[in-house]
């Protein structure tokens, strides 16, 4: 549809003042919302992040890319999100240590609010201490969700299941796994309870474990 390659073509771009409008005039021709993350942004990105592999874009373009899938995010958010706020508990959920990304972690946080979770979000680059610290604070907590995108920085998501698994509140929590270089396999070899590819299914599994 003509109003989704106007979004991707405007997150590729990277322009966050013409993005919002782009969103709200997709949806207005009848997009499907699901379909304007999927198709128009995600997909954005993947040809961004391929063409900084290819040297064709540096950082500073897949910042501003960043940036204007954030802006369009907010405009599509009302139309993802179902409401019923905090009535199946509460999630933590954060970008390992060394990694930035927080474009996949927010989508996440966003689909488990709009499922019926509390969401505390600790950010992006958090120390596995601050996991921890964070049940501790908040020990209704269900499940603890860590976002990790970077080959360099799966270390640092083995180091904090690790932390979890060891710690003495590890059997009243599920952990959750994701980011694009995570699979399966590799969840499994950690130790977390579950890996999803996506946000929307991230925040069905959650609610699967939750109950
Ligand atoms: C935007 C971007 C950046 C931005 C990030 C801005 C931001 N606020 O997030 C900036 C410019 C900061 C950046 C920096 C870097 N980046 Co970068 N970046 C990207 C890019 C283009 C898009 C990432 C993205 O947002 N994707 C869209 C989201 C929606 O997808 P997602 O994050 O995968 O999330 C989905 C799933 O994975 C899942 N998910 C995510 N988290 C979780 C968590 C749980 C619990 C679950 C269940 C599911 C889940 O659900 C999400 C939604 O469906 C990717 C390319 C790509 N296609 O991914 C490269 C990419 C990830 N970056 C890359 C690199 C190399 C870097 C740098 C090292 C570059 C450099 N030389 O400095 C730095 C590292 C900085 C750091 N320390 O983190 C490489 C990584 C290669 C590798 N093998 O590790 C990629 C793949 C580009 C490439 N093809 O080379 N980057």
């Amino acid at each position: 549809m003509a109003g989704i390659q106007e979004v991707y073509d405007l997150v590729v771009k990277g322009k966050s003042k013409l993005i919002g409008a782009a969103v709200q005039e997709a949806l207005d021709a009848g997009c499907d919302a699901a379909e304007i993350l999927n198709k128009g942004m995600i997909g954005a990105m993947d040809e961004v992040g391929e063409k900084f592999k290819n040297g064709e874009i540096f950082v500073p373009e897949m910042l501003i890319a960043a940036k204007a899938m954030k802006k369009g995010v907010e405009v599509l958010k009302p139309h993802l999100a179902s409401g019923d706020q905090g009535a199946l508990g509460k999630v933590i959920i954060g970008t390992v240590a060394g990694d930035l990304h927080d474009i996949g972690k927010n989508l996440v946080a966003m689909m488990m609010e709009s499922t019926g979770f509390e969401v505390i979000d600790l950010g992006v680059d958090v120390p596995k201490e601050k996991f921890v610290e964070t049940y501790q604070a908040n020990p209704d907590t269900k499940i603890i969700c860590c976002s990790a995108l970077l080959t360099t920085t799966m270390p640092s998501l083995k180091d904090t299941v690790a932390l979890l698994n060891s710690s003495d509140f590890r059997s009243n929590i599920k952990v959750m796994v994701g980011g694009a270089p995570i699979t399966q396999a590799f969840a499994d070899e950690i130790g977390a309870d579950a890996y999803t590819e996506d946000a929307a299914s991230a925040a069905q599994k959650a609610k699967e474990l939750a109950s």
